[in-house]
């Protein structure tokens, strides 16, 4: 027991470059092991200043007053830039991603700790940060909102005064499904499970922190902001709603980036600063966040307190499900997601089953908290529901006695009945749920582990084994249904093959590791037959690519992906007709066969890709209408989304005296349909599931009572570590996406959010307690062990 079996062989990376699909080496690698990333603060421009942040002591204060003159006799201070300052350029407030506006630099109150107050802008980063502390600010402290669960309480004080006639913390009220037919289910089933759960605030925390360098040229009016995005085009567009600029006028540069995880999606109120600063002092200006700052000030994740039940008949058919919501958004609604779902996609959270009802009620507040909301791989809250429903799940088999694998095996939805609609709404596009989690439990040697778990309880040792099956709805998304800020969610793709038969292919979305450079060069090569190392793949300037909405919930290979390969297909069409005139046939004669076209029974009357490029643009005389060249650009809308599923088992170690839990084994089972790069997506799945174990057992942004965050550092906020994390045996199914060109779903936070219950139902399967929640920490499992739970979020 405890070593891997030896079925499970890693991927075998190709000796040569594929022409198409395959476990490639990163293109982008080369370049990044060798130190020659250029990041964001790696940019040094003629005559840059620096810019740095004073931020808010208190959770909740008003301001009285602010006195700037110290720091601005500093003699290397160029400018101090307060609310006030923005409120004369109509500034001081931006609009956020959710239809509501966040301070850019407080004028009237702070709202949370670490907001932004005071803007700096000084010769150098050190004189800049010195300068802060020559700001006095005159606050007066006002109680705070921390627990949302008082957040509608009467007499709780009132967060955003700001709005007219605001007199409580209310945001929304949002339903899906339907209630009715879900209390009649609850009414007439046999057994009902309920759970009273919280996804805690954690953080993306990637390892590079934000920041942005704002250069306005004061001859052309135009400005360049170099930025850490994950979406430069949204960025664009609301920097020009906000500063009345054409969208010509203004160029956004995401360089690389060392991690995004959804932390790059939102506009910070230091991007804007930098811009103003540009403006002001009429020289670029730079603004890079510290760790501190990026842990109290940018966006969080989850912060879902959930009130969840299960009803299913006596031989365990799963019958219903309802949920009742109440999400912490902060200080300012700011999260992230399609603009007509406040839950994100949490209202797939029936899950994996075949479920006849289902019903959730959501109710967004405001508390004295960072704003944010949607982040760190969160499938646009998928996360959430997944550990809602797989909780649910193995609460109700704990209940009943039942086998939390045989529960899941019985009521998953079943190969034959996709596409699927679930009690939601959602329209499943493919999977074959009972095989992959055969796979699972095949790889983890299910019943073996089953047994050794009952002896190792004999001899008082704490084993526990935790099983989920998550389904995940991303590459959002169809433009009917899903816009952010009135912005369809369709991305744009344009392909040039140049005379020599290389090609550039441009892209809207935005990698932040990855490895867009590989894969997409990849699809292209295996549409064309060009290999991919001679493709070179362009994101990340909006002079440079065309228009789309960026790199988030999974959907570059859903959405931008599948404008690539439609890009491909028309140079393709054209690339026939070229061919056809070059072989003095009709294209109807052609046959396409890997990267040349030849005349159907005749192999040896052919033309290569590269030939066919370069005749392309020559003097060879084509049929009337016909353009020469060779590209194509493309708009690619998306029908549905789709619909990835994996089949997660982790198997767990509990220190009966500490309550320190050593995960064991992790066996994940993914189903991304046809794979592109399966060495990528693997990467992509180990990071996730490290993500999971994390949050499981470690990550936690936690306050006190008057909102001081406990969690502004490295030492407080826990990231796992190899040391944390088992070798992890992988498995696969494919089921292609009968509606994407390729089949491709996509993948990229499919372990983050699948593998939290996994870990979770495992230690609690160990220490035998119905439920505790994340993060479990030694000393939060070693009180949930006496019996003694707590609200693991609050000090
Ligand atoms: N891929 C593939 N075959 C598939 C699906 C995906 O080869 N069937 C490849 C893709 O081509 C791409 C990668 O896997 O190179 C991830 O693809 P996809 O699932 O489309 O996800 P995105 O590219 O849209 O990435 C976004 C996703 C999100 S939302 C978060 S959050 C997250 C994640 O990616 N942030 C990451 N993974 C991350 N990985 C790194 N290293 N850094 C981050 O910030
Ligand atoms: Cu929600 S984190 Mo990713 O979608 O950028």
């Amino acid at each position: 027991p405890g070593t891997a079996p030896t079925e499970v062989a890693p991927t075998q990376v190709c000796a040569s470059t594929p022409m198409g699909y395959g476990s490639m080496r990163r293109k982008e690698d080369a370049r990044f092991i060798r130190g020659q990333g250029r990041y964001l603060d790696d940019i040094a421009l003629p005559g840059m200043l620096h810019g740095a942040i004073l931020r808010s002591p208190f959770a909740h204060a008003r301001i009285v007053s602010i006195d700037t003159s110290a720091a601005e006799a500093h003699p290397k201070v160029k400018a101090v830039i307060t609310g006030e300052t923005l409120a004369g350029l109509g500034l001081a407030w931006m609009p956020t991603l959710s239809h509501d506006v966040q301070a850019v630099l407080a004028t009237d109150k702070v709202r949370f700790q670490g907001q932004e107050v005071a803007f700096v802008v000084a010769e150098d980063r050190y004189a800049a940060r010195d300068a802060l502390g020559l700001i006095e600010v005159d606050y007066e402290p006002l109680d705070a909102v921390i627990d949302a669960r008082t957040a509608l309480d009467e007499g709780a004080p009132v967060i955003r005064d700001d709005l007219d006639g605001r007199t409580d913390n209310h945001i929304f009220d949002w339903e899906a499904g339907d209630a009715a037919a879900t209390d009649d289910v609850f009414a007439r089933a046999d057994v009902v499970a309920e759970c009273d759960m919280l996804y805690p605030r954690v953080h993306p925390a990637p390892m590079e922190t934000c920041g942005s360098i704002a250069s306005m040229d004061p001859v052309t009016g135009k400005l360049v902001v170099y930025t850490t995005t994950q979406a430069p085009h949204a960025h664009r567009t609301v920097y020009a709603l906000v500063a009345g600029l054409p969208e010509h006028k203004i160029q956004i540069i995401a360089p690389d980036i060392g991690g995004g995880f959804g932390n790059k999606v939102g506009i910070y109120p230091g991007y804007v600063c930098a811009v103003v600063g540009t403006i002001v002092t009429g020289v670029p200006v730079k603004w890079v966040e510290d760790r501190s700052e990026n842990l109290m000030a940018t966006s969080f994740a989850r912060d879902y307190h959930m009130r969840g039940e299960i009803a299913s008949t006596k031989d365990g058919k799963l019958l219903g499900v309802r949920v009742k919501v109440l999400a912490d958004h902060g200080a300012f609604n700011g999260t992230a997601q399609p603009s007509k779902m406040p839950a994100g996609l949490f209202h797939v959270f029936s899950g994996s089953y075949d479920i006849a009802a289902a019903h959730c009620q959501v109710t967004g507040v405001y508390t004295n908290k960072a704003p944010g909301g949607v982040a760190y791989a969160c499938s646009f809250r998928i996360t959430e529901a997944v550990y809602l429903i797989e909780r649910l799940v193995d609460v109700l088999a704990r209940d009943q006695g039942w086998d939390p694998a045989e529960l899941r095996m019985k009521n998953l939805v079943q190969p034959e009945q996709f596409p699927y609609t679930t009690a939601l709404g959602w329209e499943y596009d493919s999977g074959d749920y009972p095989r992959t989690l055969q796979k699972a439990l095949d790889i983890a040697g299910y019943a073996e582990l089953r047994r050794e778990q009952a002896e190792k309880r004999e001899r008082g040792e704490l084993m526990g084994i935790g099983i989920s099956f998550f389904t995940e709805a991303v590459g959002a998304g169809p433009r009917k249904t899903m816009d952010i800020l009135g912005l369809g969610m369709a991305d744009g793709a344009e392909l040039r093959v140049h005379p020599t038969g290389k090609a550039v292919l441009r892209l809207s979305c935005m990698s932040q590791g990855q490895g867009h450079s590989t894969t997409f060069a990849q699809i292209v090569a295996q549409e064309l037959g060009i290999s991919p190392d001679d493709i070179e793949v362009v994101q990340g300037d909006t002079d440079q690519t065309p228009f789309g909405l960026g790199t988030y919930a999974s959907r570059s290979t859903p959405v931008s992906g599948a404008a690539t390969v439609m890009v491909a297909r028309k140079v393709r069409e054209r690339a026939k007709i070229v061919a056809a005139a070059m072989l003095e046939v009709s294209p109807d004669d052609l046959e396409w066969e890997k990267g040349r076209f030849q005349v159907a029974g005749d192999p040896s009357a052919s033309a290569a890709i590269a030939d066919i490029a370069m005749a392309a643009h020559s003097d060879l005389e084509l049929p009337d209408g016909v353009e020469g060249h060779l590209d194509a650009t493309c708009v690619y809308n998306p029908p549905n989304l789709t619909y990835p599923c994996g089949a997660y088992i982790c198997v767990v170690d509990v220190d009966a005296g500490t309550g320190q839990v050593k995960v064991r084994r992790f066996i994940a089972v993914d189903d991304c349909g046809v794979r592109i790069n399966p060495m990528i997506v693997e990467g992509q799945v180990h990071g996730g599931l490290a993500d999971g174990v994390g949050m499981a057992l470690m990550q936690l942004m936690a306050f006190d009572s008057d909102g001081n965050h406990l969690g502004a550092s490295f030492m407080d906020y826990l990231l796992p570590t190899a040391m944390e994390c088992p070798s992890w045996e992988l498995g696969e199914t494919v089921t292609p996406s009968p509606h994407h060109p390729i089949g491709a779903k996509g993948v990229g936070e499919s372990a983050t959010v699948g593998s939290p219950p996994a870990v979770v139902n495992a230690v609690l399967d160990a220490i035998g307690v119905r439920h505790a929640d994340m993060p479990l920490t030694p000393a939060h499992v070693w009180r949930a062990m006496r019996g003694d739970p707590i609200r693991t979020d609050l000090a």
